[in-house]
């Protein structure tokens, strides 16, 4: 029946328009949206720099299902679904902890960082512990950034790993270290907050903080940088190239999208003075103003890599309108809070952006609920939510078993 309808509302889907209604207000659509998407599809899960030691871990949640990523004895980054294997509770209780085995809160089963269950007291003498390791969850690291996927066979991120890597490797992300992390929850769905993210129509009018520093259009090509923005431009590559940093849109079709786009005239950071965010560069730059490498994958992550700090998006899905953002500022290792950067001047203008977007998303969805409510027309400049929209769809195509071709 719930695959019928979202069948008939795909049919009634027109690419380059907003969702019909159900795909962002309809409770059993969401679990759909967890089972065709996050249950399927590699997810950004955290940096490795917020598990630096064996032990450390942090936990999310993916839909229903709570998971923990771990470093283990070995240095590795690995995932378990965080759940004991005796009846089932959840095992890390913080969003961040050290562990030097996991302990169940509840009767106290022990497990070793690779998950294999090491002690089960009081169970009966021969009870043989090795078929009760925790359930892997497939890690892969890319860059720096820790990407889940939930599913058995999961997708190749070889192409993503390959397009992205020579913008983002010249960071340094190993180098780095979390400065500040912000979690908020927007009454919204998730799609919105994505749709929101993928175009800079509204920032005008809506983003006063993020406009000292960021240039509105997308594409190098963008007839609004044409006429307004040309020098700056010619510049900026000119100089990108003569560093050998890429800055061309990379080819991530509709899975992820990978540029490095200039900051406006007289400034080089995410800062309300468009001045330096942090003294001490990321990697071995030594020029401050490298514009920001804008990198995201569907379905839920967005990035910003720039000369002196690294900014991760990660939006969880909570319900039909509710959606968790999480953000992480990085910085380099050595640098020292209150000697090269500061923490306020560091975050403000993402933490506003993100409340100011927050607003946009929940005013989005509760128009949306409206009975007059009809799906409408993206402008040129939104060209990025016709991708996300008909990948969207076409994730759930395949899951309600009637594919649509998505163009790749
Ligand atoms: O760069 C971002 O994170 C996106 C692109 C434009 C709107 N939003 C701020
Ligand atoms: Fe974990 Fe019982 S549920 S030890
Ligand atoms: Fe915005």
């Amino acid at each position: 029946m719930l695959k019928e309808r979202i069948a008939g509302l795909l049919d009634q889907r027109l690419s380059g328009h907003s969702l019909p209604r159900d795909f962002y207000v309809d409770e059993q659509i969401f679990q759909a949206d967890i089972e065709a998407v996050f249950e399927t599809d590699w997810l950004f899960a955290c940096s490795t720099v917020e598990i630096p030691r064996p032990g450390d871990y942090l936990t999310l949640r993916v839909g229903h299902n709570p998971i923990v990523v771990l470093r283990n004895r070995e240095g590795e980054v690995v995932a378990f679904h965080n759940t004991c294997r005796h009846r089932g509770s959840q095992l890390c209780l913080k969003e961040r902890g050290r562990a030097n085995r996991l302990v169940c809160p509840y009767h106290q089963w022990v497990y070793e960082l690779d998950g294999s269950l090491i002690n089960a007291r009081q169970m009966p003498d021969g009870f043989d512990t090795s078929g009760y390791s925790l359930t892997p969850v497939h890690v892969q690291v890319i860059c720096g950034m820790v990407y889940i996927c939930l599913a058995d066979e999961p997708p190749s991120l070889e192409r993503f790993r390959a397009g992205v890597t020579p913008y983002i490797a010249p960071h340094m992300p190993d180098r780095t270290k979390v400065a500040f992390t912000s979690t908020i929850v927007e009454e919204a769905n998730w799609k919105l907050v994505i749709e929101n993210n993928r175009e800079c129509y509204h920032c005008a009018a809506n983003h006063p903080e993020l406009l000292v520093s960021m240039v509105e259009f997308a594409l190098p090509d963008d007839p609004q940088a044409k006429t307004q923005f040309q020098g700056l431009m010619d510049r900026s590559t000119a100089r990108w190239d003569s560093l050998g940093l890429p800055h061309k849109p990379a080819d991530g079709g509709i899975e992820f999208r990978c540029i490095r786009l200039p900051f406006n005239e007289n400034t080089v950071s995410f800062t309300t003075d468009g001045k330096p965010a942090c003294n001490k560069l990321l990697g071995d730059f030594t020029e401050q103003d490298l514009g920001s490498v804008r990198m995201f994958r569907v379905p839920h992550n967005w990035n910003h890599f720039l000369s002196d700090h690294i900014i991760h998006f990660r939006v969880l899905p909570i319900s039909a309108n509710r959606t968790e953002l999480r953000t992480t500022w990085l910085v380099h290792e050595d640098a020292v809070e209150g000697v090269d950067y500061d923490v306020e001047h560091l975050t403000a203008v993402w933490l506003a952006t993100n409340s100011e977007d927050g607003m946009l998303a929940e005013n989005n969805h509760r128009g949306i609920l409206s009975r007059a409510y009809r799906p409408g027309p993206y402008a040129p400049s939104e060209f990025m939510l016709t991708h996300f929209t008909d990948w969207y769809a076409g994730k759930m195509g395949d899951y309600v078993g009637t594919p649509r071709t998505a163009v790749a």
